[in-house]
């Protein structure tokens, strides 16, 4: 925005949002963390991280909590740690081995149940077996895998044995997997037959194969058989997981790893760039994760069931899949399949089946749900749930309180947690026993984290104000940069503004001081000389009753610099769309938002074009806004809905 002709204009502040929902009053007075954490932390951050990396297992003490190098930070230096001896041996030394770790549900209906010890056993036997491959501390590990229970054993052998896993998204192409083993230099690929997903065996062993064909530096491929489908083989370098793992000692002496030991590299895909390895480490990244599972979920280990409805490939499966969830000694629910797969309501059955009471998912499956219409969930039993979150995007109001009141029978606080790939584990929520929710927000940074809504210059805005949101410290889970790329490290997220982590996203502070996350930067619009927040005129459009989701772009216009072009998806009941509904859309987002903010075209789709994590891919939306070709599709999870899309743009312009 500083290069807009307005340069000091802020992103507007058009929506206004008046619902409140205070917390159950037995949640609030029994919940982990309560007010007076934030004095707490003011009072002495480093102390306060200090205290919960005390709720790990440290195989020796740290000297330093920070070692700070802007923007390179440290923590806990000179302690030593084993992020999968924190996940499972001190739970099983202190006697709850037979707690389950896991209630896995594939989706055709087969189920395993993984106790804390089992889940030991089977990692101390993958761990021999990687070693037994020849990988050694510190050489990287390619994941590429379903929602099956070995992705998460093969995280934690390579966590177990100092090598490094990265993890790729199994719905990616064979590029996008290719160009990160390229760059991480993976030697080892630990993938599966294939996965189940809407009804029928997908292939993953296919795409490795011809992602390694020309790429020496893989030296084995690790396959589990899940479908039973044929898969080629190249003897010497393909070994079946049964094969190998079963075979190996359930023995495996972990030692500590250093506390800024390699722990994961995950690659976000830039918009245009080549992907960034995001490089997270083993002290401060568990310490984070651990702590704001707990804290923001107010998680109650011995009795509650949490369920992340995400995949492993995306960083919100790593941080609250894996190791959050196993750091606390948790119960949680994992989930191969697709919501719909094989009827709508498949979601609230596995809810209702393992008694979940956290369960965490992004506004997309929301939207997806209020499509279908509340009479889906309306047939579970859904009262175990005590806690909800959101992540991935901002949750538009109106998706907000369809969750709480349709999933979380409107008495389940919503917890709206915003973080990145890079920041590792949560940095802005509402704490569900402290504050009262508002929808739409995610109102505070954590105890510890000190977040900030800044303007152009990178002061501090006033209640009320907008601008971008920032860190002003370093915290324990940030990235510790960009795999084999330090300058890029810089200049993508320390340049824009003098000695602050500047995450890319807009953002506005209320009047209460509560922060609202505005998406991202490069998506806001300049209509007018107006700057538009593209998730503002999404979420007018979603509060028509009509309408399920939409896509909101800014495309080239000869007056006024952007027009706003916005693809809508109906609900269920809406019928097709035609003229009148699109002028009625028109008039709603002009009487809710201002006339500025009236979409000069409104598209009805089919689909929207979507990431793994199940965020819109806007820039695409841009592409056929204004007739170009269309950028990188290859981290799209459906390339057809690209096609749909298309169609009905040229039909409709
Ligand atoms: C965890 C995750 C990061 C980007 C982030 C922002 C958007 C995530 C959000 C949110 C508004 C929330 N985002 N959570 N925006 N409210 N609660 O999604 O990581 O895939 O790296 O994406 O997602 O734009 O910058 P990642």
């Amino acid at each position: 925005m500083a290069e807009t002709p307005q340069g000091q204009e802020t992103l507007s502040n058009l929506l206004h949002e008046s619902r409140r929902f205070p917390p159950p009053e037995d949640l609030a007075a029994a919940a982990n963390v309560k007010a007076d954490a934030y004095a707490e932390a003011d009072d002495d951050r480093l102390a306060f991280w200090a205290k919960q990396a005390e709720r790990l297992k440290w195989e020796q003490p740290w000297d330093r909590v920070l070692d700070w190098d802007p923007p390179f930070a440290k923590w806990f230096t000179g302690g030593t740690i084993n992020a999968a001896v924190n996940c499972l041996d001190r739970h099983v030394d202190a006697g709850r081995g037979d707690k389950v770790a896991y209630h896995w549900e594939g989706e055709p209906g087969d189920t395993r149940t993984i106790t804390y010890a089992e889940l030991k056993d089977m990692v101390c036997q993958a761990s021999n077996a990687l070693l037994e491959l020849g990988v050694e501390k510190g050489d990287r590990v390619a994941v590429y895998m379903p929602m099956i229970p070995e992705t998460v054993v093969a995280m934690l052998a390579c966590a177990r044995i100092g090598a490094v896993h990265m993890v790729v998204f199994g719905g990616f192409s064979v590029d996008a997997l290719g160009t990160r083993l390229d760059d991480s230099a993976a030697k080892v690929v630990v993938t599966a037959d294939g996965g189940y997903r809407r009804g029928k065996p997908s292939s993953l062993k296919p795409a490795v194969d011809e992602a390694v064909k020309d790429r020496p530096a893989v030296e084995h491929v690790l396959v589990v058989r899940r479908t039973g489908q044929d898969v080629d083989w190249t003897d010497g370098r393909d070994v079946w997981w049964h094969d190998i793992v079963d075979r190996q000692s359930t023995e495996h002496t972990a030692e500590g790893h250093d506390a800024e030991h390699p722990l994961y590299i995950m690659y976000t895909s830039g918009t245009t760039a080549k992907p960034k390895g995001i490089l997270h480490t083993t002290g401060g990244y568990l310490t984070q994760v651990s702590y704001t599972h707990w804290a923001v979920f107010d998680l109650k280990p011995e009795s509650d069931v949490f369920w992340t409805a995400a995949d492993i490939g995306w960083v919100t499966g790593h941080s609250y899949i894996v190791y959050g969830p196993l750091s606390n000694g948790a119960t949680s629910v994992m989930y191969e399949g697709t919501p719909d797969t094989p009827h709508k309501g498949r979601f609230w059955e596995i809810v209702e089946k393992y008694g979940v009471t956290i369960a965490y998912m992004a506004p997309t499956a929301i939207r997806t749900f209020m499509k279908w219409g509340e009479d889906i969930p309306a047939g579970f039993d859904l009262s175990s749930l005590r806690v909800l979150g959101s992540v991935g995007e901002p949750i538009n109001p109106e998706a907000y309180t369809w969750y709480r009141k349709n999933i979380g029978g409107d008495r389940t606080p919503v917890v709206d947690t915003w973080w990145q790939t890079e920041t590792g584990a949560i940095m802005v929520s509402p704490l569900p026993g402290v504050h009262s929710g508002k929808p739409g927000a995610a109102m505070r940074p954590l105890p510890g984290i000190a977040a900030d809504v800044v303007d152009e210059k990178g002061e501090s805005v006033p209640p009320g104000g907008g601008g971008f949101i920032v860190v002003r410290e370093p915290w324990p889970s940030m990235l510790r940069g960009i795999w084999g790329d330090p300058e890029r490290y810089k200049d993508t997220y320390w340049s824009r503004f003098e000695g602050l982590y500047f995450p890319g996203d807009g953002a506005k502070r209320d009047e209460d001081g509560d922060i609202w996350l505005l998406g991202r930067v490069d998506d806001v619009m300049l209509v007018s000389g107006h700057n538009i927040s593209t998730t503002e005129v999404e979420s007018a459009l979603v509060a028509h009753p009509k309408v399920a989701e939409s896509a909101v772009v800014g495309a080239t216009d000869p007056t006024t610099g952007q027009a706003i072009v916005a693809f809508v998806i109906l609900r269920g009941e809406a019928g097709d769309g035609g003229e009148d509904l699109v002028k009625e859309l028109r008039e709603h987002v002009a009487a809710s938002l201002g006339p500025i903010a009236k979409p000069r075209q409104i598209m009805v789709v089919p689909e929207l074009p979507k990431t793994r994590s199940g965020k819109i891919m806007r820039r695409l939306l841009r592409d056929v806004a204004e007739n170009r070709e269309l950028g990188d599709v290859s981290t799209l999870t459906d390339a057809g809905a690209m096609d749909k899309i298309r169609t009905a743009f040229g039909a409709g312009s």
